[in-house]
């Protein structure tokens, strides 16, 4: 479904759901399956405003952190939902 103004400027509050996030290259950094959370360092976030760093991101679905391992390229995407950031997609690079 197009999109067409998705994300605009930074913090704010977009209610816009999933679809149109864009990729964004990282590393695996740690995996906690239990919780369905996922720390990866990340490129610079500018749909999100945010510099590259390491983060915690919670998985939207806990099938997608099966398969990954540490130290692993990865793109992802992830998006603001409820103040939390939210891993949507994620795949090998
Ligand atoms: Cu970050």
């Amino acid at each position: 479904m197009p999109q067409g103004h998705a994300h605009h400027g930074l913090g704010t509050a977009a209610a816009a759901p999933a679809a149109e996030a864009p990729w964004t290259n990282g590393e695996v950094r740690k995996i906690d399956t239990a919780a369905g959370k996922l720390t990866l360092r990340h490129d610079d976030m500018p749909h999100l405003g945010m510099m590259g760093m390491t983060m915690v991101f919670k998985a939207a679905d806990p099938a997608l952190l099966q398969g990954l391992t540490v130290g692993q390229a990865v793109r992802f995407k992830a998006q603001r939902e409820g103040g939390q950031l939210t891993l949507t997609a994620i795949e090998r690079r």
